[in-house]
């Protein structure tokens, strides 16, 4: 018998609920294979797990080996369908804690229990790739968070950009193929960069506003644990008495919103597809947990219309000028996955799964995804009981009827499976709103039956218009370039003059740098009147004052965002035999104090001898690793080790490609030789990134540059051939 892991004790999920005196189901299926003999499924310990069963030693192989072919039976079933989208994913543990009661606005005990800690589970995603495809691919994120609280399991599925790019759910099956492999040669993997994406956008004016989000840096994150999280849809927060808010969720990472370059992104896929994955894994393994803070925006009923936007179109944000994020709470991620399938893999989410006091809105996207999960599920997973899976299991206990279906583990004792009934005492019985039964909100809705879309989701360009004038001039310009670089892949022209002439709509100066580039002219548009039709009956028109856009928002912004720490950024110290070692020590002891994470590189994985004879042991050569799998880079001081160094001209290339991304860099004593040989020695401009250790206070220089993540406002003048 495989003996029980030891891993509970430490486990997240079970730290987290045992505030509530509830241990998880999951974690008592956790099994390792420490000083176990080797069995069949069935238990049976097994003799000869190298030869099978034969007539002789030469053969044939007997159809008696019941163990030969229960092995290969089970490997040959090894694999469950991908999921249709998100198929790439990484999650980890954690829990929650709410900072506040925030029983004003809903009746949901993990929002309402300051002392509670709610384990959850998170899966971050990539959403056009197929499972084995990059990380760094440029894409949306999900980000799926499952909270299991003592009410039942609460399903937040959102993705990294606070917008979608369709409005209804019966263009979701369009939009996806559209951008997934095309049907007739398979191409390209992970990539949006083709012609049938942009065909079907170029006919869609309304993914306008996520377009531009995807093009910019949001969609190249330099970490998942670097980046926001948003459930996009209006969501209802319900109270106690039944009174509903409108609510919008956010989530906020402590360590900032920062990403990479784009030809970093490419190179990274080239160096370390799994950078992401990894990235998540090494920071909880070393303890540096990622942590999120929950952030709300409430509306009150009241003031559904007060917007220039409809809060059920799911293509708007609501600007945080209009209506500010609260922080109500944090997540702390702590745990790595023991078994990628059976967790990651396996893990089943749903936005309608809720709690009682969270509801939905009539957002006709959240409508049609409410259908979808559950659906999806059955294929992907097999089976009507695929809510039985440790991963997926409410840490209550579930009782209902529902009975038998492939894979039943549950064990429910009686006669009974109906209700009502007299013979099981009426059990399992109803609760009342009070007691806990979930409720639906009671909105009130009148309609005729009718295929259409509100007018008040005409207007697609307003916040597509203010997310681009919301950027900096880096920005912009990665955005722009973004875009050159898709339509430059797309073969018929049609479909880039119509991109283009959608760009002319939302900024003009966009357009014709696109155009450009295209051998398009932007057509001479007038802007669009985006003034609501004079026959629109949606109830929306019927609110007088109304609460307008602004013209930019600073929240769109990744240069607004948090600069504070070095925290879990990757430092490469270039250095081979010969280096100083006292500077390199207390360089990297600095670093490391500020929560820095420092790498050697050398010539080879050889431990490096140091001038004192003390010894450094390369965590990666010049010819495993390169620039763009870190952050910063310190070029160690010392003659001898530089001289190494530069026998390899890989050397020279990490240093080019270090400052072309706009990275901190640092040279320490005597690395002259190998500077003049850079490109950056013919440069002439300021640069408070690349810092000499003869610098006053050049430690303290190379730490601020580093916080600061990258000198994006220099990428002109640091462009360089590398
Ligand atoms: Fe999803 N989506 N989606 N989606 N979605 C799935 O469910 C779907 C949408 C999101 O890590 C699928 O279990 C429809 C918006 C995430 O397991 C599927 C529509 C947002 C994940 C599905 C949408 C998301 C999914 C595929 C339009 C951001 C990964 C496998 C009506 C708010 C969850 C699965 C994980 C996964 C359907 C639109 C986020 C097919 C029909 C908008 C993060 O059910």
């Amino acid at each position: 018998m495989a003996k029980k892991s030891s891993k509970p004790a430490t486990s997240s999920l079970q730290n987290a609920s045992q505030q509530t005196k509830k241990t998880t189901q999951l974690d008592e299926l956790i099994t390792d294979n420490d000083n176990t003999a080797l069995t069949t499924n069935q238990g049976l310990k097994i003799n000869d797990n190298q030869n099978s069963l034969k007539a002789g030693e030469r053969g044939a192989t007997l159809l008696e080996d019941f163990i030969l072919r229960e092995k290969i039976t089970h490997f040959d079933h090894e694999r469950i369908p991908e999921r249709i989208v998100h198929a790439r994913g990484s999650a980890a543990h954690g829990y929650f804690q709410v900072y506040k009661n925030l029983e004003q606005y809903t009746a949901a005990k993990f929002l309402t229990d300051t002392s509670a800690k709610t384990p959850v589970f998170v899966r971050f995603s990539t959403v056009a790739g197929e499972r084995g495809s990059t990380d760094l691919a440029r894409d949306a994120r999900g980000f799926a968070v499952k909270f299991y609280t003592d009410e039942g399991n609460f399903d937040l599925v959102g993705n990294n950009i606070p917008v979608f790019f369709i409005q209804d759910a019966i263009k979701f099956p369009d939009l996806v193929h559209s951008v997934k492999p095309e049907p007739h040669h398979g191409m390209p993997q992970a990539a949006s960069a083709h012609d049938t994406f942009w065909d079907f956008i170029s006919l869609m004016p309304e993914s306008m506003h996520m377009v531009l989000w995807v093009m910019s840096d949001r969609g190249i994150p330099r970490s998942l644990r670097m980046m926001e999280g948003f459930g996009i849809h209006t969501f209802r927060l319900v109270n106690k008495e039944g009174k509903a808010h409108f609510v919008k969720f956010h989530w906020k990472p402590l360590l900032g919103v920062h990403s990479v370059a784009w030809d970093e992104a490419t190179k990274i896929s080239g160096k370390d597809s799994d950078f992401h994955r990894r990235d998540l894994w090494e920071a909880i393994e070393s303890g540096a947990y990622p942590e999120w803070e929950l952030g709300l925006q409430i509306i009150p009923e009241e003031d559904e219309y007060k917007f220039d936007f409809d809060l059920l179109d799911p293509t708007k944000l609501i600007p945080e000028e209009l209506v500010p994020v609260q922080i109500v709470g944090k997540m702390t991620l702590n745990r790595n996955p023991d078994n990628f399938f059976a967790e990651t893999e396996q893990v089943a989410f749903h936005p309608g799964h809720v709690v009682p006091g969270i509801d939905f809105s009539n957002d006709p996207l959240l409508q049609g995804r409410l259908f979808s999960y559950t659906d999806t599920q059955l294929s992907r997973l097999g089976s009507a009981n695929f809510h039985e899976l440790p991963i997926n299991r409410p840490i209550n206990t579930v009782h209902n009827n529902q009975r038998d279906g492939h894979m039943r583990h549950q064990i429910v004792k009686g006669q009974v499976s109906y209700e009502p009934n007299t013979l099981g005492g009426g059990c399992p019985y109803q609760s009342m709103w009070k007691d806990g039964g979930f409720v639906s909100f009671n909105e009130r809705v009148d309609g005729q039956k009718i295929r259409a879309r509100s007018k008040s989701f005409v207007d697609h360009y307003s916040q597509a218009k203010l997310f681009f004038n919301s950027q900096s001039e880096p920005e912009k310009k990665h955005i722009t370039n973004a875009i050159i670089f898709e339509l430059s892949k797309v073969q018929t022209s049609s479909i880039r003059e119509r991109v283009v002439s959608l760009l002319n709509y939302v900024d003009k100066e966009l357009a014709k740098n696109v155009g450009k580039k295209l051998g398009v002219a932007p057509a001479k548009l007038e802007q669009p009147n985006q003034s609501i039709p004079a026959d629109a009956d949606a109830a929306s028109l019927q609110s007088k004052e109304k609460n307008p856009n602004p013209a930019t928002s600073a929240a769109l912004s990744m240069a607004n965002t948090v600069k504070n720490t070095i925290k879990t950024r990757k430092i490469a110290f270039m250095l081979d035999n010969g280096v100083d070692a006292k500077i390199a020590n207390a360089l990297k002891a600095k670093l490391e104090k500020e929560g820095g994470v420092v790498e050697i590189v050398a010539t080879s994985m050889a431990p490096v001898t140091a001038d004192d004879q003390s010894v450094f042991t390369p965590q990666h050569s010049l010819t495993s690793t390169a620039s763009v799998c870190f952050d910063a880079l310190y070029i160690a001081a010392g003659k001898k080790s530089v001289e190494n160094l530069l026998t390899m001209p890989e050397s020279i290339e990490f240093v080019n490609e270090a400052y072309k991304h706009c990275k901190a860099i640092a040279f320490g004593k005597d690395t002259q030789s190998l500077f003049d040989k850079t490109n950056i020695a013919a440069k002439k401009h300021d640069d408070p990134a690349v810092i000499q250790e003869t610098d006053k206070d050049y430690a303290d220089k190379f730490i601020k540059a580093i916080t600061n993540h990258r000198v994006w406002e220099l990428e002109d003048a640091r462009n360089n051939p590398a």
